[in-house]
């Protein structure tokens, strides 16, 4: 047994397996910051990579996010006990009207997987939530994420919701309708195309 297996679990999608192996590693007195890290963010950032380089696809990448975050589900109660320092909080959601989850699921996943705290308010959500739950959380960052050419206007109204309620918040999108130029345009801090990137993205934005 060693760390290197749950790394390997993850990139052979062994879903069911990995809460086993995570437990097994916690009893042998492997250090949880370790196991964290080298174990399960190490294994989704290569993941993430060979997504960005075209050497796998999103079910391949959705399914080493589910083992994962299996992997994640036996550490989480552990974590929040001063194991391990979390990478910072996050809250994301699909904006206003719009009812697509899945990229932004796996967005949330990814970030889980690179260590962050997560807060996920699901779809359809109305800018005052996302306001609401950035105070209640802490969040240093915010992740909006919209589908639809129809709902990208949402984007900018959370923006400026953000804005106006004066929350020292970083603010990124994404969406396969979303581009730089519209988070340039609406004055968001930072936009990523994919999942992977989006982990680099909010880890810039919350040093
Ligand atoms: Co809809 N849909 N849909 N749909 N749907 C699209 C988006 C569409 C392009 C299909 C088409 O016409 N070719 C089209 C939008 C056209 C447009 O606006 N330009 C469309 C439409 C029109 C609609 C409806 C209006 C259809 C209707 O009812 N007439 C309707 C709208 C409902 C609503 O939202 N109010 C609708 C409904 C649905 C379903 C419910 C059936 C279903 C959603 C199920 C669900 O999400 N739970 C659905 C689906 C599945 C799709 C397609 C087929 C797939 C979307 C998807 O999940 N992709 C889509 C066509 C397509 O894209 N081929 C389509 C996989 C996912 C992993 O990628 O979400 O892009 P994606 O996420 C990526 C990146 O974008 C990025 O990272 C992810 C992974 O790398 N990313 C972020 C996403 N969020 C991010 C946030 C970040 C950073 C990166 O930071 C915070």
């Amino acid at each position: 047994m060693a760390i290197k297996d749950v790394y390997q679990a993850v990139l052979d999608y062994e879903e069911d397996d990995i809460a086993a192996l995570v437990e097994k590693e916690l009893a042998a007195g492997t250090d949880m910051n370790q196991l964290l890290q080298e174990g399960l963010i190490a294994s989704m950032d290569a993941v993430g990579k060979a997504f960005s380089e075209g050497d796998l696809f999103v079910p391949e990448m959705l399914m080493a996010a589910q083992t994962m975050k299996a992997g994640l589900e036996i550490l989480k109660p552990k974590l929040g006990s001063g194991g391990a320092a979390s990478a910072g909080v996050i809250v994301i959601g699909t904006v206003k009207g719009d009812l697509h989850d899945i990229g932004k699921n796996l967005v949330g996943m990814m970030l889980e997987g690179g260590g962050f705290e997560v807060f996920d308010l699901g779809v359809d959500v109305e800018p005052k939530t996302f306001v609401e739950a950035v105070k209640q959380h802490k969040a240093k960052v915010v992740g909006l994420s919209a589908l639809l050419t129809t709902t990208m206007p949402a984007m900018e109204e959370t923006v400026n919701a953000l804005k106006a309620a004066g929350q020292d918040v970083k603010i990124m999108i994404g969406g396969a309708p979303v581009t730089q130029a519209y988070a340039d345009k609406i004055a968001a801090d930072g936009y990523s195309e994919d999942a992977p990137g989006a982990v680099e993205l909010a880890r810039k934005l919350s040093k």
